[in-house]
């Protein structure tokens, strides 16, 4: 039994990886929720889609984001209309929406919605949200101006300078059902290489989650998503620097050490395998790039393994 703490593509593709080494009945990825919003009266959980996309093998990979064959009809209908436009959803990806927001106000939890989903589209893993209440990540700019996740991410394309980020509603959310469980019942708890601020950063928010990672920090793995001092997609880098944390493999070692007792670093990060374990977390090399399915099985293998051997 496999529990992920999961993000948006790195997390993708590892347990895409993960699912070639173990029954996708055994792995429960515990997906964030912070970067969901409202649109068009439309509730996007964007992890999620990601996630559900990629294990049912509907992801445009070269996006990264949405559905492989997409159009965009309805988006150039709404520009021409004067509509918002900037957050780019595809016609086929407009039906998950649709599907989601119909089902959430009949009052559906979003769990129950997701476990709807992942079945229609042929997902085997167990996917949950961290939570069936909103939480929403914001994120405060250099000039102190407060905006919701996809605004920095996608309408000023992360490439502004933040000085804060908060994770509205934490407080008062409760895991979703069977999440705390499931990190209770892993043989391995993996943090997948999503980004440790507003990826996972949400997850831990989420009142118990922390505590219950680190009742079982021997099991825990975590795949650092920093690669020599870069992030492979995103601004984790960027962000690690603005809020204080060095962008490397130590940086990411000294924000899980508290509750992961292992962190996976890519080869080019074997130097620094000191480092690590200086922060107080075992530390293993391995190739850490997935490019291919392939690759991603290779980690998945190895993380395991890492799992087995700290215990
Ligand atoms: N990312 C973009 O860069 N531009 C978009 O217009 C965009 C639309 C979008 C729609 C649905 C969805 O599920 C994801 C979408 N994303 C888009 C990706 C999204 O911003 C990211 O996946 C994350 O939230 C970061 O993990």
């Amino acid at each position: 039994v496999i529990t992920a703490l999961a993000g948006g593509v790195g997390a993708a593709k590892l347990l895409r990886g993960l699912v070639r080494v173990h029954d996708p009945a055994g792995v429960t990825a515990v997906v964030n929720t912070g970067d969901d919003l409202v649109m068009h009266g439309l509730h996007i959980s964007p992890d999620l889609d990601t996630v559900l996309y990629t294990l049912g093998g509907r992801n445009d990979d070269e996006r990264g984001w949405g559905r492989r064959g997409e159009t965009w009809t309805v988006m150039e209908a709404l520009g021409a209309l004067g509509g918002e436009d900037w957050f780019r959803l595809g016609d086929l990806d407009l039906a998950t929406h649709l599907y989601r927001s119909q089902r959430l106000s009949q009052g559906a939890s979003l769990s129950a919605v997701t476990a709807e989903l992942a079945r229609a589209l042929g997902v085997d893993v167990h996917l949950v949200p961290m939570s069936d209440d909103p939480v929403r990540t914001k994120v405060t700019l250099r000039d102190g101006v407060e905006v919701p996740f996809q605004e920095y991410f996608v309408r000023l394309h992360h490439d502004v300078a933040v000085s804060s980020v908060r994770f509205e509603g934490a407080d008062a959310a409760a895991p979703a059902p069977g999440v705390l469980a499931a990190v209770a019942a892993a043989q391995t708890v993996v943090v997948c290489p999503s980004n440790p601020i507003v990826s996972i950063g949400p997850i831990l928010a989420v009142p118990g989650v922390r505590a219950a990672l680190a009742a079982r920090r021997d099991r825990v793995v975590a795949v650092s998503p920093i690669v020599a001092g870069a992030a492979l997609k995103g601004p984790a880098d960027r962000l690690l620097a603005e809020l204080g944390h060095e962008s490397s493999v130590r940086g990411v070692a000294e924000l899980y050490a508290p509750f992961a007792g292992t962190l996976v670093v890519d080869e080019a990060d074997g130097p620094m395998a000191p480092a690590v374990e200086a922060a107080g977390m075992r530390c293993v090399v391995a190739a850490s790039v997935m490019h291919s399915v392939e690759d991603a099985a290779v980690l998945a293998q190895v993380v395991t393994e890492a799992a087995l051997a700290a215990r």
